[in-house]
């Protein structure tokens, strides 16, 4: 942590950076207004028609900044090992020297924005400060809606809170090195990236995107990165994960996290409208939970965001009905297509597909056009306030008791539609073994099959086998009947035909249902080798039609693919080395046996 104040690190920046101004930010909306007024002067936002979508803007990044660059993520720590083999590695003093050479004059003709910012609520005892450099104001913007942007968060970093500071530059400074003045562009960015994060200290250091987690540095390089460094030394959960509160007929509440992926289905989980009669949901956070015990040994959870930075394509009225209302006003969309009547599309939105658009390059587009109109990355980007579903205490300081915790991906084959687990330590083998079809959402083949333990792949800050360790340690400091339960889900599965045979969406109703009620103790499972399935009676399916042949083949636990999968595994962990905690192969040698015997 550093022992700098803010106003020492910002006129240690400026000088480094060398803006032409510098200016302090409030969070407030004649600064959105003022901010977001200036970006479509400039051409990097257009505002959408205000009769159909007010206070909206579009903006188009650089073709060449549309995701997160895993491979331009780096963990700098003292020592390689406690990065781990997961991560990539630089040693901080050397990479702070590299950085310091990059950001020397970035920001030269630019304004620099001081932007503090509180993730979970300021008086929240959960509740982490930072403060964001940035030469964007697309990023100034998107940090009003994503976090609590406010000058109190100097006054607890004055009255001696902790901070984290979290330096970012697109890297595109609009003077050379000779003094000549270059002409900006409407998405500043370098070829060059580097997103850098030293745990140890706890600052970011994010070089050459403009673009979501590389950018907004208090989601992905804050909140998880940084913040599940902190956890490990204080004891708590950084993670991944959804969080939402269920409430069944009889109005008994669950609280269910939930970590699956990037564009693996949290946003459209957080927001179901359960199509059960009585079932009620109350959406809490979409992508980042944070879980701390209690006093009454108890896990507790809260979303330190506040705002969804949600995928495009996919959303629809049919697909995520809520998604589609939260967005009817001031929100900012990156890389949708553009209407006649100045108004946004994408790919699943509406099932009639627009005769014409602007494309998210923006050249004309029509149905014929051999590319999609929308980036299969593009996002919106809006308060969690105006989601109709959510919950009332979404915000409370104090956050809520979490039931139980899920676990999933994009799994074509093997992986069962819902498999709870049978104890704690099996529940974090199952996360540790989470395999998923990579997608849009970071740089890279799309479709490829890759480990993502706990959906956490990108996102940890520390050696992957140090944080199971510390998730079975914070498990084990509870009373097994205060544990939450742990599941794992799969609405991904295809047939020998390539289709989903599971429809997704507010038809995960079922398994949610399925859950709580195991959860109430209501209801008995089926003992496999990969731990209990639901009795095929016991899940709701009202109203559904589905094949007998799908169902079966939902639930079917082929145990030769099995065999194949725990090799895998062993092969996976033994990377580790010694820092693989050890109930990690006792749970993977009593897969084997159970699936031999
Ligand atoms: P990040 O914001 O990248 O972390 O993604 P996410 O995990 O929030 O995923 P999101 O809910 O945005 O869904 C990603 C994509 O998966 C979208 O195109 C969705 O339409 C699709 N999807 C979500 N849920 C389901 C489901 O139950 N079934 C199917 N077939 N697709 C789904
Ligand atoms: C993810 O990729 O998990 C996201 C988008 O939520 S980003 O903020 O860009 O990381
Ligand atoms: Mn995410």
């Amino acid at each position: 942590m550093t022992n700098l104040t803010v106003e020492q690190w910002v006129a240690e920046i400026a000088s480094l950076t060398t803006p032409d101004a510098i200016v302090w930010c409030d969070g407030s909306s004649r600064e959105w207004n003022e901010l977001s007024e200036a970006l479509v002067e400039s051409g990097t936002l257009i505002r959408l028609n205000p009769a159909l979508r007010p206070n909206s803007f579009l903006a188009r990044t650089d073709p060449g900044d549309v995701a997160r660059v895993e491979d331009r993520t780096f963990i700098c720590s003292t020592n390689q090992e406690d990065a781990g083999p997961t991560n990539n590695w630089r040693e901080p003093v050397a990479m702070k020297t590299l950085l310091r050479g990059l950001f020397k004059g970035s920001m030269r003709g630019r304004t620099m924005y001081v932007v503090p910012f509180s993730m979970g609520p300021l008086n929240s005892p959960q509740a982490r400060f930072g403060v964001e450099i940035t030469d964007s104001a697309y990023v100034v913007l998107s940090m009003h809606i994503m976090t609590r942007v406010s000058k109190l968060v100097l006054d607890k970093i004055n009255l001696g809170a902790q901070w984290v500071p979290a330096l970012h530059s697109v890297g595109a400074p609009l003077i050379d090195d000779e003094g000549n003045t270059k002409a900006d562009t409407t998405w500043p960015c370098n070829v060059e990236k580097y997103i850098a994060h030293f745990p140890e200290t706890s600052e970011i250091w994010s070089f050459g995107s403009g673009y979501g987690g590389n950018a907004l540095l208090g989601k992905k390089c804050m909140s998880l990165r940084i913040g599940s460094a902190l956890g490990r030394d204080e004891g708590w959960l950084a993670e991944h994960m959804l969080l939402i509160r269920l409430t069944s007929p009889t109005g008994k509440n669950f609280h269910i996290a939930a970590a699956f992926p990037s564009a693996c289905g949290k946003t459209n989980l957080a927001m179901l409208r359960p199509n059960l009669p009585g079932w009620q949901l109350g959406t809490i956070g979409d992508d980042i939970a944070w879980i701390a015990p209690d006093s009454n040994g108890r896990l507790r959870a809260i979303n330190p965001e506040a705002g969804f930075f949600g995928v495009a394509p996919g959303t629809g009225y049919k697909t995520n009905p809520v998604a589609m209302e939260t967005l009817f006003a001031n929100t900012l969309f990156t890389n949708v297509a553009l209407t006649d009547e100045g108004d946004v599309w994408w790919e699943g939105m509406t099932e009639e597909i627009p005769a014409h658009l602007i494309d998210w390059t923006g050249n004309d587009w029509s149905a014929d056009s051999a590319t999609p109109a929308a980036h299969p990355n593009s996002r919106f980007t809006v308060s969690l306030e105006q989601c109709p579903t959510i919950d009332p205490n979404w915000d409370a300081p104090e956050g809520v008791e979490l039931d139980a915790i899920l676990f999933g991906g994009r799994r074509a084959t093997n992986v069962p539609l819902v498999v709870e687990s049978r104890d704690w330590q099996h529940g974090v083998f199952m996360g540790a073994t989470i395999f998923s079809e990579q997608t849009a959402a970071a740089e890279g083949v799309v479709g490829t099959l890759r480990r993502d333990p706990f959906a956490m792949l990108p996102f940890c800050g520390y050696n992957m086998g140090d944080y199971w360790q510390h998730w079975l340690e914070v498990g084990q400091a509870l009373e097994p009947q205060n544990r939450p339960k742990v599941f794992q889900v799969n609405w991904f599965r295809k047939s020998a035909d390539g289709k989903f045979l599971w429809p997704g969406f507010g038809e995960n109703t079922r398994v949610v249902e399925w859950i709580a009620r195991r959860l109430q103790g209501e209801i008995d499972a089926r003992e496999v080798a990969i731990g209990r399935l639901p009795k095929l009676e016991d899940l709701n399916l009202t109203g559904l039609t589905i094949a007998p042949e799908a169902l079966e083949e939902l639930f079917k636990v082929d145990s030769g693919a099995w065999k194949v999968e725990a090799d895998l595994t062993e092969e996976y962990f033994a990377q580790f080395g010694q820092r693989l905690p050890a109930e990690m192969n006792t749970q993977l040698e009593l897969l084997k046996s159970k699936l031999a015997s």
